[in-house]
């Protein structure tokens, strides 16, 4: 398999000739599936550290919960919540992604060691965003938002939602480039759950090709989410979070196969043999190899 990968990113990532795993660091007090675990700085460090030893690529540090439904932190609160953990990760020797919505949080956490800015607006949320990264030239993650947590839900109004996921990307990309963001820096990511009821998640993950046609490498984020926790729903309702990390490792396998450049996890160690299962698979068929 022939990964896009975007750049600048540390060599040894840029050489990886698979999809990535980012490990999911959440500092905060109520994310949908592990709020509260991680909270306190220490406990936070030591998860990042526990995920790079089970084979996480990068570390993604989030200090804000975008479960649905979720209100705003303070900016204060929040860089709060992640400097401290991205510095000591990063000074661990971690590529560390912060997952903020803020142009001034995002621009903290790069001088506090940060190489990665995943936002989850694709820039959407604040106008001063592309400019940081712009300026900083670093990796950015643009997902597909429609607008915040506490509304998202009532946004899901699709003629094709692939067709039109794929095309606000591209204008989100658009946008990035037109701001100054050069090409390269930017990854996409159809932004599964966000505004996006269940049965719309399938077809996003089943067309990824639709995405990947952009030019641009795709991050995906299905760990523990809603659509698949109704997937294997049984009489007592939906799984629970915690019971939805085999499917998704399943989604990290069949992602990694279509060629997903990333998967955004939280239980790291399934999807770090599932990428090297799909690189394998890829390998063996375009490479002809049969011994
Ligand atoms: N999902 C969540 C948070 N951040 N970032 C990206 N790029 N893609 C995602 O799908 C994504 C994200 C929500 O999950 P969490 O609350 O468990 O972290």
């Amino acid at each position: 398999m022939s990964v896009l990968h975007p750049a600048p990113l540390r060599a040894d990532l840029a050489a990886a000739d698979r999809t990535l795993v980012m490990g999911v660091v959440n500092v905060t007090p109520d994310s949908f599936s592990d709020g509260g675990r991680w909270f306190e700085p220490d406990a936070a460090i030591a998860h990042g550290l526990a995920l790079i030893e089970q084979g996480a690529d990068l570390v993604d540090v989030g200090g804000e919960s975008t479960r649905p439904g979720a209100e705003r932190v303070e900016p204060d609160e929040e860089r709060a919540r992640v400097l401290p953990v991205i510095s000591a990760l990063a000074a661990a020797g971690a590529v560390v992604s912060v997952d903020t919505t803020r142009a001034a949080v995002a621009a903290d956490a790069l001088e506090a060691g940060a190489s990665v800015v995943n936002d989850v607006s694709g820039g959407l949320a604040d106008p001063a965003m592309l400019g940081v990264v712009a300026d900083a030239g670093v990796v950015y993650v643009a997902m597909h938002w429609r607008g915040p947590s506490d509304v998202m839900d009532a946004l899901a109004d699709y003629d094709d939602v692939v067709v039109d996921v794929r095309d606000e990307l591209a204008a989100r990309l658009d946008a990035a480039v037109a701001a100054g963001v050069r090409v390269e820096q930017v990854v996409l990511d159809p932004g599964l759950g966000f505004a996006k009821p269940g049965s719309d998640n399938w077809p996003l993950l089943a067309h990824l090709d639709a995405l990947r046609a952009l030019g641009r490498p795709v991050l995906i984020g299905a760990s523990r989410k809603r659509f698949l926790g109704h997937l294997l729903a049984g009489p007592d309702g939906p799984a629970p979070p915690e019971a939805r990390d085999e499917a998704t490792v399943a989604v990290t396998a069949l992602a990694a196969e279509a060629g997903a450049w990333c998967v955004r996890v939280h239980e790291v160690a399934g999807s770090a043999d599932a990428v090297r299962v799909a690189a394998a698979w890829t390998a063996a068929r375009t490479g002809g190899g049969r011994g």
